[in-house]
């Protein structure tokens, strides 16, 4: 604020930026400096609001995106023009995707220039290259419209189903200057930016007259679930009815892993048999093959019904019909369907819950094998054993996961235990997340994060290494070095370049965390995995522990190798 004895006191447009966020609770911002949001930076952090910067803005992104998942209020994440805006933008995409709120700032060159395409620094038509890959976009113009500019930001990100919005800010609107009290008056608080929806009651009745008919019935919990923080309405519902239920892979620990009624070791079975499917906060995408076709059974497919929760009522017929749609905020529903089961509800039926017992039995006991054997170079089974004890020991720790095997074998055999604790590649599959996730894991909940990493995938953002040293943060980095992508035993037959898929043989990515003053490791062994564990836990420094892989283990792209186009797959193999 400014003033001098014949003015009246003046804002500008940088406090009234910062002050909108305050007044909206906003306390952390994750960005990269640069023409024109320097400043900005800058004054953010002077006037309180925690600013932290990483090296490139696409891990800015996604940890604005992962806190914004974490914690409900929409993660901020501040981008220079054109490049930088790029640069942020597959993460404002990959939240909107996974229906994580979160806002992308970015500041532009200048209106007037860009809009006649003369060729300004850093030009752009940042608006329209925003728009399809979001929520909403919205720009801002005079210093006297930024208090709505946030407040139509922040409820476009977190009401109804969230996702990302891009709020595009000009140079020449952070100079601009405005009577402070009218900046002031202008400024929103939002109340209720994310109101209850409550579902039609006739909607439950539906839902309960599906479910209370069914003899195999099942209940599928995703993302949306545990974004939802209705942890404990679930955990009723599930335990009151006795129905099986399969979390797919972050809404893992809303129950803990090791719950008598998860049906995750036994995942095929249960979805080809179940004649009826509660889908909360679970979309019927590729992860769940759009529930149709042999995953579901085949010829039985289309006996299934399905009862959906979810806030947007265009979810439901997606893939397939949708019996009993009930359209309105997780915890809402579930505790009308809760209210509406009554004193005498009938548990899911012993027949069905015995054989997938049964199942799940045998399947655990041979995992268990697998997971007891001690080959001579570790493998993806030997390193997780030693990853999911300390887990189990360390159940606050957030696990943040991406790769292809070390994805796909860490997902079944590090089991979680509460809440929100598992961050992976999402919706898409994306790789790039780990660290942009790990920062935001680390800052909005001060818990140890564990971050397991493919070699491959921790290359996407590998440079943020410096970053978890900068801030000291308590994260321990652990990559799976088996050499390549998927593995590295591939050859060109040329005999010229590496294949594709090859890696620098036997590198030491702990000498990356070494050379920013982290703690780095390298681990050949169970043992010596465990120890650096330990001690990375222990010190809460970041740390990164470089673990020698097989470089033969593995498939290519893990579990999802059928993806592939069928002419390559059948050359591959
Ligand atoms: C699971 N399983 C277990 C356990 N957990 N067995 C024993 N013990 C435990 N604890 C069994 C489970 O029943 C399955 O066997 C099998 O292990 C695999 O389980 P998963 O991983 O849950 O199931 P599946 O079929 O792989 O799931 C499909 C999927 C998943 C699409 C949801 O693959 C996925 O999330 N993929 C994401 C891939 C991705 O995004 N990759 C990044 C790009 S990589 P059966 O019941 O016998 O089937 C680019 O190349
Ligand atoms: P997963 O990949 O784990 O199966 P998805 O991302 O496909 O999960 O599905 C999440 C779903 O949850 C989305 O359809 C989204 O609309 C819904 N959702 C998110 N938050 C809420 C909420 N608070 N109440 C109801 N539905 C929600």
């Amino acid at each position: 604020m400014t003033s001098d004895a014949n003015t009246t006191p003046q804002i500008d447009g940088f406090h009234l930026v910062i002050e909108a966020l305050k007044l909206n609770g906003i306390d952390t911002v994750y960005g990269l400096p640069g023409i024109p949001i320097t400043d900005l930076s800058r004054k953010m952090q002077a006037e309180g609001v925690r600013f932290v910067a990483f090296r490139h803005e696409q891990s800015a992104g996604n940890a604005a995106a992962a806190a914004g998942f974490l914690t409900q209020k929409p993660g901020i994440c501040l981008t220079v023009s054109a490049p930088g805006f790029l640069n942020g933008l597959t993460a404002l995409a990959n939240a909107t995707t996974n229906c994580f709120p979160m806002i992308l700032i970015s500041g532009s060159s200048e209106r007037e220039i860009v809009d006649l395409q003369q060729g300004d620094y850093e030009e752009m038509d940042q608006l329209a290259i925003a728009r399809p890959l979001c929520k909403a976009a919205f720009r801002v113009l005079h210093a006297a419209d930024i208090g709505v500019g946030i407040a139509r930001s922040i409820r476009s990100a977190v009401s109804g189903r969230p996702g990302g919005v891009y709020l595009d800010l000009p140079a020449k609107l952070f100079s601009q200057s405005i009577d402070a009290a009218a900046g002031q008056r202008s400024l929103i608080k939002v109340v209720d930016a994310a109101p209850k929806q409550l579902p039609a009651p006739e909607a439950v009745q539906r839902a309960l007259d599906l479910l209370k008919g069914a003899r195999r019935p099942l209940i599928v919990l995703g993302k949306g679930a545990a974004y939802a923080q209705a942890d404990d309405a679930i955990r009723t519902l599930i335990e009151k009815t006795g129905i099986p239920y399969l979390p797919m892979s972050m809404a893992k620990g809303l129950l803990p892993d090791t719950h008598g009624q998860s049906a995750s070791a036994t995942r095929s079975f249960v979805l080809a048999e179940a004649d009826v499917v509660l889908l909360i906060g679970a979309r019927l995408n590729w992860l769940l093959s759009h529930g149709k076709g042999k995953t579901w059974g085949g010829a039985n497919a289309s006996s299934r019904q399905f009862i959906q929760i979810d806030i947007s009522p265009t979810e439901a017929d997606s893939n397939v019909p949708i019996a009993a749609p009930l359209i309105g905020d997780i915890g809402s529903c579930v505790s009308a369907l809760l209210d509406g089961l009554g004193e005498h509800w009938a548990t899911a039926p012993a027949e069905w819950t015995g054989a997938i017992a049964e199942r799940k039995d045998k399947n655990l006991s041979k995992m268990a094998e697998l997971l007891a054997k001690n080959p001579q170079v570790m493998n993806f089974h030997s390193a997780l054993r030693v990853i999911r004890d300390v887990v189990k020991a360390n159940p606050e720790a957030i696990v943040v996961n991406e790769g292809a095997n070390t994805l796909d074998f860490a997902r079944s055999i590090v089991d979680m235990y509460r809440p929100r604790k598992r961050l992976d590649v999402g919706t898409w599959g994306i790789m790039g997340i780990g660290m942009g996730f790990a920062v935001a894991a680390a800052i909005t909940t001060g818990k140890p994060v564990i971050a397991i990493e493919g070699d491959s995938a921790f290359g996407f953002s590998g440079m943020e290494v410096e970053t978890l040293c900068r801030y000291d943060l308590p994260v321990c980095v652990v990559v799976f070095n088996n050499n390549g992508v998927y593995k590295g035993t591939d050859v060109n037959p040329r005999g010229d370049d590496m294949a594709p898929t090859q890696f620098v043989k036997s590198a030491r990515y702990d000498k990356m965390m070494e050379a920013f003053g982290g703690v780095g490791f390298n681990a050949a062994t169970p043992a010596e995995l465990d120890a650096a564990l330990q001690a990375a836990l222990a010190s809460g420094r970041p740390t990164l522990i470089n673990a020698v892989i097989d470089e033969s283990a593995g498939t290519e792209s893990g579990r999802i190798t059928s993806l592939y186009p069928q002419h390559a797959a059948a050359r591959k193999h």
